[in-house]
């Protein structure tokens, strides 16, 4: 037997060799007390389960989440009353009898049935430290260089640690207790749940089963199960129902696994238990150190990817709570450096190429059983924004979640299509859920907007083309083809100019003013428009690349003739609506006609800069303070009008301490999660792809460095960004200008720059005419409708210089630039 003093050295060794296992990153959230609520916890997940720690010292608490868990079971919502009201509701907007029209939808073209399904939260591990309430030396934080997160705090002359990871190659939540002296580890673990049935102890683990809730006439069908198993160094183990209880260990290792029933939409007939404990059973076989070890080098394959470094901030200096109120006053710039990476992280951490699920308005880390919005889907922008940062930051494959999603749907979306508009291909409106349904939910104002198939569709393109993937494009042209046909078949002739529009639809949660009223049900929004325009064009060009379907695409391309122009209104606005109807005033969240801006690819300011003014003068109008997924949206949006330092003031208006005693505010919490308010993760996500949007374009004919540069960040770098056509970029740049710039082709073809400054180099030779490389064929749009004085429209374009060289796949190239 070793003696003690022995002893205290192996435990002293152990605890502070852990603590270098955990070396100090600079991209590090930390606190210096526990969580007071949800959003103060830290979130750690692994694309198919997820934790929020708390770091409460005499009561710890986990919030777990498994991203299966969801109320209701396998259902649709296709509403098969509605089409002959859809056809009434069209012949009215036609008369232009807007009010009708909506009176008409509000009663008959509304969600008839359930509104989807909520994500629910799998219930709570706690950990009970008995006497651990008056501490000294708290520190909690997250370290988002290696995926884990820890506490420590002195008590009673003893330093105690705690550490947690969702581990990506064992699938299981990590928690292991250390103390510096020898057999300090005396707890009880306990699982809890809103939704537990029963808790059992099976070969000392503990065992929580749980059912999802009924919701909205849908009976709760997930079935799941929660896992928990000890090993302790020293010390004793017993367990009973009302948890397991470790004596004077001096490690103990908490081994967790979730699971449920859940295979697909239409299939829940998986044995929960069996696969927990096949999960729990393989992971036990190893040590935490080891698990530790692949979990962090797992994870870092991604993470690493990305390196961006806008100088030193305030990080070691001042906790991450006070850091966002500094960022706030204007002070410590690089903050936006931790959220950039933060944003990669959780999706990272939600997303990963086999999760079953795609990351959800709270990622994967609702806490509620009925979250804000049901913690669904929701497809005029969030579900979107979510992966917007996905190809550029070089995490394109976190994208397949949502890719299998979209697959889903245009299964579901089929009877939709047929059932409520009598069309081919297939269609949803503006939710939905783990079961894909695709009807309307809630009433017209919201729901009635039937065009999320396109946009999911851009997404599918935009795979390709950052990657090149023709197998992608070839298993996923017939999804885009069907959204496509779904268009053809219910556009109608809109009464004026013949001009063929979506109807009955919405501008996204907006209304009108039509007289006196405020009327949602138009015919023709922008949006729509702009929609439908870019899915044309994408299919047409992916029937060519796959020298495919010519006569489909030809089609498409006499269809797309006659879809409306985008028009210039009175005030100098990008119009919202068919007609003059936007008001100079309008603050509303929904930015939906700048769609054509960001994320698509219509209004250019070198290609048609009128368009590109107005679109300006209405982002103007609509103001900045918002939402927090708005205030995201609009830094990309500055960003693509190359004002950084207008980019940037929104970054600081969203990284700024949240309020949630006002609605529509956005913000921050100390946990950095965005605020709505409340927590609604498509803000840290827009956010994060705004930032690299500040950085790399490469959506209009060449790849754009350094576009929106905002005068804070004078200096810096970033490696890793990814542009259209396989190229990989690093930028490193001084006093604004770039100094050091490598050029990775993955895919070979011309590669073309544009440049804020000359640059004289013997690969460059200036460009001009159209870019060779198929990946940057530029849209060509219509010639806008413009009905205002002309003076409006004037754009000040930076100087830029163009220039092309030729690349072979698989090749660097630096690039002197000075
Ligand atoms: C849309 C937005 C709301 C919210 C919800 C989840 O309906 O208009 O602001 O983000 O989605």
């Amino acid at each position: 037997m070793k003696s003690k003093y022995q002893k205290l050295v192996v435990v002293g060794c152990l605890f502070f060799l852990n603590t270098n296992v955990f070396a100090q990153g600079k991209n590090k959230l930390w606190y210096d007390k526990p969580a007071a609520n949800g959003n103060e916890a830290l979130p750690i997940g692994n694309g198919y389960i997820a934790a929020m720690i708390f770091g409460t010292t005499q009561l710890e608490r986990v919030q777990l989440n498994e991203s299966t868990i969801w109320a209701g079971g396998p259902n649709n919502t296709v509403d098969s009353a509605a089409k002959p009201y859809i056809n009434q509701v069209r012949t009215l907007l036609t008369q232009k009898k807007y009010l009708e029209a909506q009176l008409l939808a509000n009663k008959q073209v509304t969600q008839k049935g359930n509104g989807g399904m909520p994500y629910q939260f799998a219930g709570n591990l706690y950990i009970n430290f008995p006497g651990h309430d008056s501490v000294t030396d708290y520190k909690r934080d997250l370290n988002i260089e290696n995926a884990t997160a820890s506490v420590t705090y002195v008590y009673n002359g003893v330093h105690y640690k705690r550490e947690y990871f969702t581990s990506f190659t064992d699938n299981v939540l990590m928690v292991r207790l250390t103390a510096d002296k020898p057999q300090m580890i005396t707890c009880i673990i306990k699982l809890q749940s809103p939704l537990m049935k029963t808790v059992e102890v099976t070969n000392g683990d503990l065992v929580l089963s749980g059912l999802s809730s009924d919701h909205e006439n849908q009976k709760g069908q997930v079935k799941f199960d929660v896992i928990a198993r000890v090993k302790n160094v020293a010390g004793s183990i017993t367990a009973d129902t009302s948890g397991i209880k470790v004596n004077n260990a001096d490690t103990a290792v908490i081994y967790l696994s979730m699971a449920t029933n859940f295979v697909n939409y239409h299939d829940i007939s998986a044995n929960p238990l069996n696969r927990a404990q096949g999960i729990l059973n393989n992971a036990y076989k190893k040590d935490f150190t080891i698990l530790s070890q692949s979990h962090s080098a797992f994870y870092q394959k991604y993470y690493n990817r990305v390196k961006l470094d806008l100088g030193s901030g305030d990080e070691g200096k001042v906790t991450t709570d006070v850091r966002i109120k500094n960022f706030a006053a204007g002070k410590d710039p690089q903050l936006a450096e931790l959220y950039f990476q933060f944003g990669r992280y959780l999706l990272i951490s939600s997303s990963q190429p086999g999760s079953p699920e795609p990351a959800n308005l709270q990622g994967i880390w609702n806490g509620d059983l009925k979250g804000a919005w049901d913690s669904k889907y929701t497809i005029n922008i969030n579900t979107e924004m979510n992966y917007w940062p996905s190809e550029v930051t070089q995490l394109s494959e976190l994208g397949i979640p949502l890719f299998n999603m979209i697959s889903d749907l245009s299964v579901t979306g089929k009877e939709t299509a047929g059932v409520m508009y009598g069309a081919r291909g297939w269609s949803l409106h503006h939710n939905t859920d783990i079961w894909r349904i695709t009807g309307i939910v809630d009433g017209p104002f919201w729901g009635l907007w039937p065009t999320g198939n396109a946009w999911l569709c851009q997404h599918l393109w935009e795979h390709y083309l950052f990657t090149g993937d023709k197998t992608f494009l070839k298993k996923y042209y017939p999804i885009m083809k069907g959204a496509a046909q779904y268009f053809e078949d219910v556009l109608q002739p809109e009464a004026e100019h013949g001009w063929l529009v979506v109807s009955p639809s919405i501008s996204p949660e907006h209304e009108y003013i039509n007289g006196k009223t405020p009327v949602s049900v138009s015919a023709g929004a922008t949006m729509d428009n702009q929609l439908v325009y870019g899915l044309f064009t994408n299919v047409a060009h992916a029937a060519a690349d796959l020298n495919a379907d010519r006569a489909f695409a030809d089609s498409l391309m006499n269809y797309r003739k006659k879809l409306p122009p985008m028009q210039i209104g009175k005030y100098g606005q990008l119009q919202e609506w068919l007609d003059d109807l936007d008001s100079p005033t309008d603050h509303h969240r929904h930015v939906s006609h700048l769609y054509g801006l960001f994320p698509g690819n219509q209004i250019s300011p070198f290609r048609n800069p009128q368009l590109f003014a107005a679109a300006k003068n209405s982002l103007v109008c609509r103001g900045d303070l918002s939402t927090g997924w708005s205030m995201a949206w609009k830094i990309n949006l500055w960003a693509r009008l190359l004002d950084g330092n207008h980019a940037y003031k929104l970054i600081t208006d969203q990284i700024s301490p949240a309020n949630n005693q006002k609605n529509e505010s956005g913000g921050t919490y100390p946990n950095l999660f965005d605020a709505h308010p409340p927590f609604q993760i498509d803000g840290n996500f827009g956010c994060t792809s705004g930032i690299a949007e500040m950085l790399l374009q490469s959506h209009d004919g060449a790849i754009y460095l350094l576009p929106a540069l905002p005068d804070v960040w004078r200096k810096g770098s970033v490696t890793g960004l990814m542009a259209r056509g396989g190229f990989k970029v690093d930028i490193t740049w001084d006093d604004h200008k770039i100094t050091k710039l490598v050029i990775h082709s993955a895919l070979g073809g011309n590669c073309r720059l544009r440049l804020n400054q000359l640059v004289i180099n013997k690969l460059l030779t200036t460009a001009s005419a159209q870019n060779t490389n198929r990946f940057y064929a530029t849209m060509n749009i219509k010639k806008p409708i413009i009905k205002t004085d002309h003076s409006k429209l004037g754009v000040q374009l930076p100087r830029t210089w163009l220039y092309d060289f030729k690349t072979t796949a698989g090749k660097t190239y630096k690039i002197n630039v000075e």
